[in-house]
């Protein structure tokens, strides 16, 4: 792929590139292209010393398609677009920090999400992503033609581990900042069916599709699906399959939940705060 606006620097062998060059407040539509093309082709895109307002993370996000509300977190005041996402010292719980891919529990899941560091801790707090076209491209032939035909069950309240409203509280305990964000979804659905193995609207490539929200596989018995997720949760965290970042005041990662997963780590004790947008997606096929 040719690049002559921006410079793309892959981070790892499979997943992930940096972008140099793009400004994200003043990105012409030739230069957009680009930066779409390289986020498609990459799946994960990172960005270093973005100086931009929240409006102009809200323009940029808006070129990717429509905003996703998330459906158990308020936004800001000013800006309810943006879920502003705070880690405070102490206060013992990480966003994001098993693998998954977001909102997989709505039957349109988020396309893309984007996140942007205001504050980040002097070491630690990385994000893994990992490519999920190759997922699914190393399985064997027998293994992917079983899974082709396989839907999953996903849910955003953990009916297993029983998440539900008083443990989103609970979670939250030493950090009311964040406690005070979690709203009931209403009437928007936080269960879904999707298929194991998802076609990319736009790449038509076929990916595994599987997060920390699948609970069952529709029609197996439960031994069974536990079994094959097990499977292919490790199987789909490979280390070649993925990339490590490291986050810097004005970094921004925009990443493509329909074939990446991505975890947080939770290996810090010090203030982070980023600001964090979702687009919406479409139903998955
Ligand atoms: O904070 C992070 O590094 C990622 C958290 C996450 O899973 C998300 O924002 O969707
Ligand atoms: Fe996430």
């Amino acid at each position: 792929m040719e690049f002559r606006k921006i410079e793309v620097v892959p981070i790892s062998g499979n997943i992930g590139a940096l972008i140099n060059g793009a400004q994200l407040n003043a990105l012409n539509d030739e230069t957009f292209e680009e930066v779409y093309q390289a986020w498609l082709h990459h799946c994960v895109l990172f960005f270093r010393n973005q100086k931009i307002t929240p409006q102009e993370q809200i323009d940029f996000a808006q070129r990717f398609g429509e905003i996703h509300f998330h459906p158990y977190m308020k936004g800001l005041d000013e800006h309810p677009e943006i879920l502003e996402i705070i880690k405070e010292p102490g206060d013992g719980y990480t966003f994001g920090s098993v693998w998954h891919t977001d909102q997989m529990f709505n039957p349109k899941p988020a396309k893309a999400t984007m996140l942007y560091a205001h504050e980040v801790p002097k070491k630690g707090g990385d994000t893994m992503f990992s490519n999920q076209y190759l997922a699914y491209e190393t399985l064997s032939k027998p293994m992917r033609d079983m899974l082709n035909r396989v839907k999953t069950f996903n849910v955003g309240d953990g009916f297993r581990r029983g998440i539900g409203k008083a443990k989103r509280i609970d979670r939250y305990a030493k950090n009311p900042t964040m406690q005070a964000k979690i709203r009931d979804p209403g009437n928007v659905s936080t269960e879904a069916i999707h298929p194991l193995i998802r076609t990319h609207p736009e790449t038509k490539r076929k990916s595994l599709y599987i997060g920390s929200h699948t609970q069952t596989l529709d029609g197996f018995n439960a031994d069974e699906a536990d079994s094959i997720i097990d499977f292919l949760r490790n199987h789909s965290q490979r280390h070649e399959f993925t990339c490590r970042f490291r986050w810097e005041t004005g970094s921004i990662a925009l990443w493509d939940n329909r074939c990446v997963q991505h975890k947080a780590l939770a290996d810090y004790d010090e203030r982070r705060r980023t600001h964090r947008i979702t687009i919406a997606g479409e139903k998955p096929i």
